[in-house]
């Protein structure tokens, strides 16, 4: 067994911040295992261990901020005797020297190679001259191919120097590719959701030269310049060397702020979260200034699997969610799981009641006529074998008055920007079953007779509380009425039947005094409660919306004219 002290590598900027500390001391970790994850102003990173082995000390504290060739960790190497320990001691520090040697050599003709052109001088010059440059991905600290998450400029677009081209992500690091020009892009290489390495093409853009040549002079100011267009010298010829060495730069010089907004969180933990399509925004992270930790995730997969609010989680739109309680604390229960048709009304009307803004009417039709003129028809329906129930007349009024105001025979389209105004009438009716609430539509609701009506009711609602609902008999509702009638309840607010944008709560008949300018006299008034969405409909359209079901209700005479 040999100890080694594992250092900060090239981290390609001066400092990072100590994110997370991945290990703990007395673990056994794997070559490649991320030891700890640094973030700095341009990218976030993990640190890979290089060997297998066993944590002995943590030589950085999360916070800490860190440089190149800081101490880590120590590790006691795994699967090595004393003596190949020492041997591996002495060749280590000889090849450590080797590779020091190596190194500097190699910096020196790096150095050397750069000293007639600097990288930003590189980058200087290919501005200053203009034309056609292509932008290759720059040294990413990795031969692998790395995934391209996304692509930030397309053709046409004008950028600045620095602006950011692409995000790359790896298992390690994210990081974003900067322009090295300022100028318009001529075209765009790299593709959402593909892989990419070093030295692969991003773009090609037409850089805003400085001097911007005339065409007849380019050749004077410099007769070798073959950057000038993509036509005199193909791109990834005449540009790879030179962006090479403008683009040398590592990770933080090229990387920038690790991408995804406000979430602290590492690459590894980014990448699971879009394998999952998790938006990070919505996970509590746990981690020092919140940073995500992958635990977090796991917690909040775990909870979505088994429907729970993680603890600190929200219910959506900043609502905080409903604690889970174990009643049976506080007594006996029978808990039995919620039906299909259940859980999907839950889900309409969770919807429609957060992306709707309700607003509630009420107002009481006068009925006492009505009923009389539907209660004389009695005889006549038992010999036709219908039940003549308000529901009929509630449809023919509601027909009349979404005629007379289209706003509530709309919906809306396009995210808001197009109302589309129905030139049919078909009306849903909600219908209590056993196993939950159903919508059964009506259709051409102001073409049929009240027979016909009262027949289609009864035939919908009974095919409602025997589940033989076919998909298209609940679809393609202009307006719902919800009747409560015949159960209870002064009034209520339903909640609209999106994407309609009006529903009528009718409640149950009761007989009221009503001032008739002399005296008060009994008369049957039926509560109704309108509820609508008020992006398209005010209370106004409402009120008209009331006057003419009212006056239909009251007199339904009114239906012939
Ligand atoms: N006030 C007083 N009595 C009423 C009434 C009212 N507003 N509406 C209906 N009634 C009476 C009927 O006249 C009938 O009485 P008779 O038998 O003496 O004639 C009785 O109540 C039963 O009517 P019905 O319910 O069979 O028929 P309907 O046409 O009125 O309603 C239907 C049909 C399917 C809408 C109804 O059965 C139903 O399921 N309603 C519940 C809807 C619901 O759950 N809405 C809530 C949605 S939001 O949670």
């Amino acid at each position: 067994m040999s100890k080694e002290t594992i250092k900060i590598p090239d981290i390609g900027s001066d400092s990072a911040d100590v994110i997370e500390i991945s290990v703990a001391v007395g673990d056994e970790v794997a070559a490649e295992d991320s030891l700890v994850v640094l973030e700095s102003d341009k990218a976030s990173m993990e640190v890979p261990c290089p060997k297998a082995g066993k944590i002995t000390a943590i030589l950085v504290k999360e916070g800490q901020s860190i440089s190149e060739g800081d101490d880590l960790v120590e590790i006691e190497v795994a699967g090595e005797d004393d003596a190949a320990e020492s041997e591996e001691t002495k060749s280590k520090d000889t090849k450590s020297e080797d590779a020091e040697a190596e190194e500097s050599a190699a910096s020196d003709q790096k150095a050397e190679s750069n000293q007639d052109e600097s990288p930003p001088a590189a980058a200087e010059k290919a501005q200053e001259e203009g034309g056609s440059q292509t932008v290759s991905v720059p040294d990413i600290g990795t031969d692998d191919e790395v995934d391209v998450i996304e692509v930030c400029v397309s053709e046409g677009d004008e950028i600045s120097e620095g602006d950011s081209l692409v995000v790359l992500e790896s298992d390690k690091a994210s990081m974003e590719i900067p322009s090295p020009y300022s100028g318009t892009v001529e075209s765009v290489a790299l593709k959402e959701g593909s892989k990419t390495k070093t030295g692969d093409q991003v773009l090609v853009m037409r850089v805003a030269g400085a001097a911007a040549p005339e065409p007849e002079k380019k050749p004077e100011r410099k007769p070798e310049a073959s950057a000038e267009s993509s036509e005199s010298s193909p791109p990834a010829k005449a540009d790879k060397p030179e962006q090479s060495a403008q683009d040398k730069p590592t990770l933080g010089k090229q990387a920038s702020k690790a991408p995804g907004g406000e979430v602290y969180a590492g690459p590894a933990v980014r990448k699971l979260a879009r394998e999952f399509s998790i938006d990070l925004k919505a996970v509590s992270g746990s981690g020092p200034k919140g940073r995500v930790l992958k635990e977090d995730l796991q917690d909040y997969v775990k909870s979505l699997v088994e429907n729970k609010a993680p603890a600190g989680a929200t219910g959506g739109a900043g609502i905080p969610a409903v604690p889970e309680v174990d009643f049976a604390q506080f007594g006996e229960v029978v808990a039995e799981p919620a039906s299909k048709l259940h859980k999907l009304t839950g889900a309409n009307m969770h919807r429609s009641w957060l992306n709707v803004p309700h607003v509630t009417q009420w107002d009481d039709a006068d009925i006492t006529e009505l009923e009389a003129f539907r209660k004389g028809l009695k005889a006549e329906a038992e010999q036709k074998g219908v039940k003549m129930t308000p529901m009929p007349f509630l449809l023919k009024a509601c027909a009349a008055a979404l005629k007379a105001n289209p706003k509530f025979n709309a919906s809306l389209a396009d995210n808001g920007e197009t109302i589309v105004y129905k030139q049919y009438v078909h009306i849903g009716i909600a219908v209590d079953t056993p196993a939950g609430l159903v919508v059964p539509v009506v259709r051409d609701v102001d073409k049929k007779s009240l027979w016909e009506l009262a027949e289609e009711t009864a035939e919908l609602a009974a095919k409602a509380k025997d589940r033989k609902l076919k998909p298209q008999e609940m679809q393609g509702g202009c307006f719902t009425i919800s009747s409560l009638g015949n159960i209870g309840g002064q009034g209520f607010t339903p909640i609209v039947n999106t994407p309609e944008v009006g529903i009528l709560g009718v409640s149950k008949l009761t007989v009221k005094p009503v001032w008739n300018g002399q005296e008060f006299v009994p008369r049957e008034m039926l509560p109704l409660s309108l509820s609508y969405d008020h992006r398209a409909i005010n209370g106004a359209d409402a009120g008209r919306f009331f006057s003419t079901l009212n006056e239909v209700l009251g007199d339904i005479r009114r239906l012939l004219l």
